[in-house]
């Protein structure tokens, strides 16, 4: 039953049934507003790798809910070679946090899609860099625990010229096409390729929950605020997957959560 949540709003009011912590006080996602968060002196984060090409095969799938691409787990030989995983640390994250998956969340229209909204702009789409707390073998493990994972979330804005990094991603989702399509990358790439440009010295940090079904409140969330460019052409590509009722895949992002008594600290770069 997991997996068969729907983003229809009845649909996300049910969630709660079947797994309890979507009913948290500490959910995600949240209105983010520079005037109410509070400004730290904090370092900022380090990607540690996101330049090294990410272990092949990258396997790109329509779960029905987003297109996620994984990445695989590095062999022996790789990690005796001194290959390692990327992963992040600085910021407010309580312990280095390795690279698990990317995925996406976006709209039927261009106002629409992003899960968080920042400073009253909810954009085109939302991306999710999911990372696991090393200090858990897996990342089913690490959602039991508070500190057991970081998402950082990265924000694209409709523009005429390509997101030079999504090209890769953007030129395959067509043979993905339903709901449990897989498929291997031929090609891999570095994590930076996706936010190059991107202003990482400034970002939103704060402590949430998984945006999907068990809503597990295990995340440290950082959200950069300088957006990424994307064409209608390339978010076109992400509209016309399917989901698992063979509908269009579109509006998969979460209602906005109340904020509670928590704070949202901002780094200025
Ligand atoms: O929606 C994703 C879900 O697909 C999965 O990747 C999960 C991590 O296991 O994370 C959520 S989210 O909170 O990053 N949207
Ligand atoms: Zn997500």
């Amino acid at each position: 039953a997991g997996s068969r949540f729907g983003y229809s709003e009845p649909n996300q009011r049910r969630w709660a049934r079947h797994h309890g912590h979507c009913a948290g006080k500490t959910q995600s996602p949240i209105a983010v507003h520079s005037a109410k968060s509070i400004p730290l002196n904090m370092p900022a984060v380090d990607m540690i790798g996101y330049h090294n090409l990410l272990p092949n095969p990258l396997v790109m799938v329509n779960n029905g809910h987003t297109v996620a691409i994984n990445i695989p787990k590095l062999t022996e030989e790789e990690k005796a070679n001194g290959d390692f995983m990327p992963y992040v640390r600085g910021g407010k994250l309580p312990g280095e946090f390795e690279v698990e998956g990317v995925h996406f969340h976006w709209g039927d229209k261009n106002n629409r899609g992003a899960e968080h909204v920042i400073n009253d702009i909810r954009y085109t789409m939302e991306m999710h860099i999911v990372h696991r707390n090393k200090k858990y073998a897996t990342l089913a493990d690490a959602l039991e625990f508070a500190d057991g994972a970081a998402v950082l979330g990265f924000f694209f804005n409709l523009d005429e010229d390509d997101s030079q990094g999504l090209t890769a991603i953007c030129r395959h989702l067509h043979l993905i096409p339903e709901a449990n399509d897989a498929m291997n990358l031929t090609i891999t790439f570095a994590l930076s390729s996706l936010i190059a440009n991107v202003d990482v010295d400034k970002f939103y940090t704060y402590k949430g929950s998984l945006t999907t079904p068990p809503c597990s409140e295990a995340i440290t969330w950082v959200l950069y605020p300088d957006p990424i460019p994307i064409s209608p052409k390339q978010i076109a590509r992400f509209r016309q997957l399917q989901d698992t009722q063979d509908g269009a895949l579109v509006d998969n992002f979460r209602q906005l959560q109340s904020i509670g008594n928590r704070r949202v600290f901002m780094r200025n770069g």
